[in-house]
């Protein structure tokens, strides 16, 4: 049997490890982006690492998250982000040039090549044949250094895509065909890999969409071969020479292979409070619609906001509806005030906002109460919008911008000929938004700037030998680090200060968590399937740990979460018998013994229930390497301990 583009890019990356699926490998990463809501935490684990410099290929700075600016705190970290990216050598790019995704595929994005990113959508690049992976900010400040990444080795799914999609369907329609297929937690352990001749409809753009939403099937990362269409990408960006062609072997091993004919695609909408919560627009057509918000990391190039301006050409945004633009990065807005695309937007009544994350993470355009938001974005968990009882659907930008004219969910396919839309063959290109790293001699003399918001990090004892205490909270399936740590215009602020941001843990589900968990002194969490699916926030890892909590219970984690709990010295645990988790009830006190031995040997733990009198059983999936980083209260020490071995 022939190879995967997976595998292929995984061998000539493989360190340490055999690429057999489900065994732990460790790979070399060649590029690496932080975003500032993560990048303060993943720098000051840099720094605090001892490195000299950042030893890839390429590492970049963004911010695009916490752009308030509501108080000294997000500047603050903005400077320590510029200052700490020109002390160690690492490109930044300044707040208004994009949102790290955009940014990223537009000048930087390289076939072939690894990319670990700081974020959980940072598979978009997946679009251009990259490995691109979300990871902790810890994992990303480690491999800055030159440390390899370690992953499961994921299965590789076939995406085969036949046909050519419909007018008024687009990508967007394409990963919320499979997001309705395979849930949010089908992808989990698992990478996706396009291939067939309906991939010659998709630009890169479009593209990036779907490898992008990857991340809310689980998925380890997306990606698609690459052809004529990612020359013209590349050479449009004045980056030809970045071109490789890849491409699986004829007779490449899947372990499984999924069809998807796109001929047979209609618009598609995921209603409230999930992205697989995935019907056909015409489901919910006529639905009145109060906000409509274009962009994202998910669909904001120039192609998404020509195609709102030609669809609003001569038309007027319905006087019921608050439409939101915020263009995916300054060369979009560049290209969109070059052209006629700003004005058909403001004229028809669009609220442009700057190039960056805004309403996708809840910093500003917070619906009214009970209101319905359409957004073409990628995650709409309850709350994420800043609304607790806002009904957040997402769409393509066709049926986004349809609704946002009638003021209720429309099916696009009702207005008639497709907008055609253009794609320049040269892009507008002008890095000033970007500044590079500076000559190593230069690099050394610059001083890193620190304002009150940057809160050195705190030490994380060994783990002891038996864990004592009573269950804090006990959740269902599908929670999200939103709900385990929200962001939005209150909490993102202090992403660098984990005493305080550890007093929002849990607070859109249980207020007195925090309060409830420091008065205790720790105890236990218990989560459904999937636990702490969506963003690659260590914070929802470190926080819990600041509060005292070592060992987290769940019927499975989520990839990223489970990563994050370990890096801080948190154990994540799971049922044997998953009816165990009936069994036990919030304020219950639990004990687990002998945890040294289990974990160094793979034995089970028998946890001690000592309220209602029974014992049962716990596995751990622990690799070696991260038994001993648990054991030595997280990857921070270890890696210390490693160095000075
Ligand atoms: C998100 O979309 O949830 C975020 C905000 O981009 C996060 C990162 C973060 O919490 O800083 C992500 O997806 O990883
Ligand atoms: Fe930003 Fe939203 Fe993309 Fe996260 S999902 S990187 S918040 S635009």
């Amino acid at each position: 049997m022939g190879q995967s583009l997976t595998f292929k890019l995984l061998r000539e990356h493989l360190v340490d490890g055999e690429l057999v699926p489900g065994k732990e490998i460790g790979i070399r990463i060649d590029q690496t982006l932080t975003q500032d809501a993560t990048g303060t935490m993943a720098y000051l684990q840099f720094e605090s690492l001892g490195f000299d410099r950042v030893k890839t290929e390429l590492s970049v700075s963004y911010v695009d998250h916490n752009m308030l600016q509501a108080d000294f705190r997000n500047a603050d970290d903005h400077r320590y982000l510029q200052t700490v990216s020109a002390r160690y050598g690492i490109w930044f790019s300044r707040p208004g040039n994009g949102i790290c995704h955009q940014v990223h595929l537009e000048r930087f994005a390289c076939p072939g090549k690894t990319l670990l990113g700081s974020d959980s959508h940072t598979p978009t690049a997946g679009g251009l044949g990259m490995i691109a992976i979300g990871a902790g900010g810890l994992d990303v400040a480690v491999a800055m250094g030159g440390g390899l990444f370690y992953l499961t080795c994921p299965e590789v799914i076939g995406v085969h895509l036949k046909g050519k999609l419909h007018p008024w369907v687009s990508a967007k329609d394409v990963i919320l065909e499979l997001l309705r297929r395979m849930t949010v937690k089908g992808g989990v352990g698992k990478a996706f890999e396009y291939f067939g001749e309906g991939i010659n409809c998709l630009s890169i753009p479009d593209r990036a969409t779907i490898t992008n939403m990857g991340a809310e099937l689980g998925a380890t990362f997306s990606i698609f071969p690459t052809d004529e269409e990612t020359k013209f990408f590349l050479r449009a960006q004045g980056r030809e020479q970045d071109f490789v062609p890849l491409s699986p072997d004829k007779d490449a091993d899947y372990s499984d292979v999924i069809e998807i004919n796109l001929a047979e695609i209609e618009p598609l909408i995921a209603k409230p409070h999930m992205p697989d919560n995935v019907v056909p627009v015409t489901e919910v057509q006529g639905l009145k619609v109060d906000q409509v918000c274009i962009g994202s990391c998910t669909n904001s190039s120039y192609r998404d906001m020509r195609v709102a301006a030609l669809m609003l050409r001569n038309r007027t945004v319905s006087p019921e509806v608050s439409l939101t633009v915020s263009p995916g990065s300054r060369q979009v807005f560049t290209m969109m005030a070059d052209d006629d695309t700003l004005y058909h937007l403001v004229k028809a009544g669009a609220r442009i906002l700057e190039s960056a994350c805004g309403p996708c993470i809840g910093m500003g355009q917070a619906p009214p109460s009970g209101g319905v938001s359409l957004r073409t974005f990628n995650r709409n968990f309850e709350g994420r919008s800043g609304t607790k009882n806002a009904q957040i659907y997402l769409t393509s930008i066709e049926t986004a911008v349809a609704s946002a004219i009638t003021g209720v969910v429309t099916d696009p396919r009702s207005f008639g000929e497709y907008p055609f839309v253009e794609i320049p063959e040269e892009f507008i290109i002008d890095d000033s938004g970007l500044i590079p790293p500076l000559p190593d001699e230069e690099m050394k003399k610059v001083e890193v700037i620190r304002g009150p918001n940057i809160v050195p990090i705190q030490e994380i004892p060994p783990l002891p030998d038996t864990l004592t205490g009573e269950i804090l909270i006990k959740l269902g399936d599908n929670v999200t680090t939103d709900h385990i740590l929200p962001a939005g215009t209150r909490v993102l602020p202090y992403r660098s200060n984990i005493p305080k941001i550890s007093e929002f843990v849990f607070e859109a589900v249980d207020p007195n968590f925090s309060a409830r968990a420091k008065e205790k002194g720790g105890g236990f969490v218990i989560g459904g399937m999937n636990y702490g699916q969506g963003s690659s926030r260590e914070h929802a890892g470190l926080a819990p740990a600041f509060l005292g909590i070592r060992a987290k219970i769940a019927k499975s984690f989520a990839r990223i979460h489970r990563s994050n709990l370990i890096n801080f010295g948190i154990l994540p645990l799971i049922f044997k018998d998953m009816n165990d988790y009936e069994r036990i009830e919030q304020g219950d006190v639990l004990t687990l013994e002998n945890l040294h031995e289990a974990l160094k040997n793979h034995y089970e733990i028998t946890a001690k229930n000592l309220t209602k009198g029974f014992g049962f059983s716990l596995i751990h999936d622990l690799s070696n390497r991260e038994a001993e980083i648990v054991l030595c209260g997280g990857k921070l020490n270890y890696t210390k301990a490693l160095s000075n071995r």
